[in-house]
């Protein structure tokens, strides 16, 4: 469409990768207990990067001993000196955010500009904003002197994997808990990276472990028994089966689990404004994103208008090399994912809707999804009520705002929800009435650490980011 010139970013910027990775225990690379490696490909080439180890129970039992043990010197240090080690920690990794960057880019396949540009700096301000709590606990409005809850089970998904690691470690460490933390298994590089990271920082043994491994070291960890407490990002269904496991213990458990956001755009909306919101609403990190602005609800006097607008920006978008610092949109992180949007769009178009994409030529190898929208969807249709979790988006009309605000709620997901208007007093009134944990308006998949994250309904409970963050870990 217009004239291109490639700007790869380079490989070897990543840093040496391993051929065979064992997990971070008590601040030491250890081999697991068991046999079974898991492999971790590229999903832009399916070449395998590395191998890892699938944790063992054993394993999982050592990382909570080394953490237990950890608990007692960490928790009982002066709030500063935690935050030292925060702030070391955040500052290294602005340091080695290139390298960050581009291996989150390999492993993941989102593109660079948006590791760069988005996940790396907010991994930083993360840690930069909780080490500036670990001193002002007693401020927080959880009492004179809030103590840590103990030892943390954090198990994290793939799609920002190492914005989750900081979202759960940072808070728990500036509260003086310790961690296990389990990552995902198609994306385990940078968690272990991080791990070099805490020994470059000083931090001492113990206090952040990393177990590799599937659903099954993700259960025996947040099944064990001397945990205090477990935070999850990933499935609703997954966050139900840990709620079902620790329903017969006194734990304590957050969630943050899947969505189905409306994006509402009304008639007043300078459309160009809003088509750049509905397009990064679905399409930034491939729409692998728990508050994607997956439903558009746009006003029927402007469906043509905003639909004409959204197709020829559609055209623009550059899916390919996520190393390439000039892509929109990257790789499906991994063949499972792809067929679940491949299947769920199947049915999109088997139920009736019509689907649009624009003329894109997709590489050969690797997981890959076109940039995908469907409009004339009805509520009942699968692809209005499911989290899809790919570049794909449902169009739904409304007439008035309480009509707006009634589809809006109509999914049992409660994460976020954007509305684009002129009108102050309307945004106000929608904002009171969406049952959404995040609200936008007039912009979408902004995010600050000093905001709480989270959701109602199945979408979870446990907020993370700000002041309210800091509950999870604290007891008063
Ligand atoms: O999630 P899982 P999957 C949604 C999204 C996606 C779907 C499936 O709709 O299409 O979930 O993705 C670990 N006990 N979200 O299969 O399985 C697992 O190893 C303990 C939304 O990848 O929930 C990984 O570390 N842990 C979401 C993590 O849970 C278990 C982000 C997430 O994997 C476990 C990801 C078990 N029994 C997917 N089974 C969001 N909220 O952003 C698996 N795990």
């Amino acid at each position: 469409l217009f004239d291109y010139a490639p700007a790869p970013e380079s490989r070897a910027a990543a840093g040496d990768i391993a051929s065979t990775y064992g997990h971070f225990i008590d601040g030491e690379f250890v081999e697991s207990t068991g046999s079974e490696a898991l492999k971790t490909v590229d999903p832009s080439t399916e070449e395998v990067l590395a191998e890892f180890a699938q944790g063992t129970e054993a394993d999982v039992d050592r990382a909570v001993a080394a953490a237990r043990k950890a608990f007692t010197s960490w928790s009982a240090l002066p709030g500063a000196e935690r935050g030292k080690y925060l702030f070391r920690i955040a500052r290294i990794i602005q340091e080695r955010s290139r390298e960050l960057a581009v291996l989150e880019s390999i492993d993941n396949g989102k593109p660079i500009k948006e590791t760069r540009d988005v996940d790396l700096p907010l991994v930083a301000a993360h840690f930069f904003y909780y080490a500036g709590w670990a001193d002002k606990l007693e401020f927080a409005g959880y009492g004179s002197n809030p103590r840590p809850v103990g030892v943390a089970a954090q198990v994290i998904p793939w799609n920002f994997p190492l914005l989750m690691l900081a979202w759960k470690i940072a808070p728990a460490l500036a509260t003086g808990n310790t961690v296990v933390l389990k990552p995902a298994e198609t994306t385990p590089l940078t968690a272990l990276r991080f791990a070099e990271i805490c020994r470059q920082a000083g931090l001492p043994k113990g206090v952040v472990n990393i177990v590799t491994g599937d659903g099954r070291t993700g259960a025996a960890l947040t099944a064990h028994p001397e945990i205090d407490k477990v935070a999850f990002t990933g499935s609703t269904e997954v966050g139900r089966a840990i709620a079902r496991t620790l329903a017969g213990t006194t734990k304590r458990l957050s969630l943050e689990l899947g969505g189905k956001a409306a994006n509402i755009v009304f008639d007043d909306a300078p459309v160009d404004q809003a088509v750049e919101g509905i397009v990064d609403g679905i399409f930034f990190n491939q729409g692998h994103v728990c508050c994607a602005g997956s439903r558009l609800l746009v006003q029927e006097s402007v469906h043509d208008e905003v639909m004409d607008a959204l197709k020829r920006r559609m055209s623009t978008l550059r899916v390919g090399d996520p190393l390439d610092k000039n892509t929109d949109i990257g790789a499906i992180n991994s063949a499972a994912q792809l067929a679940r949007i491949q299947e769920l769009t199947a049915a999109g178009e088997a139920e009736g809707a019509e689907r649009w994409s624009p003329a894109c030529e997709l590489p050969s190898a690797g997981y890959w999804f076109a940039p995908t929208v469907f409009s004339n969807v009805s509520a009942t249709h699968r692809i209005a009520r499911e989290e899809i979790f790919g570049p794909v988006l449902s169009v739904l009309t409304f007439r008035t705002p309480e009509e707006a605000v009634a589809k809006a709620n109509n999914t049992p997901y409660g994460l976020s929800a954007g509305i684009w208007t002129e009108k102050g007093s309307r945004i106000l009134w929608m904002a009171s009435k969406l049952r959404a944990g995040v609200v936008w308006s007039n912009t979408f998949n902004k995010f600050d650490p000093t905001s709480p994250f989270g959701g109602y309904k199945e979408s979870g409970y446990g907020r993370e980011g700000g002041r309210h963050g800091l509950e999870a870990y604290l007891d008063v």
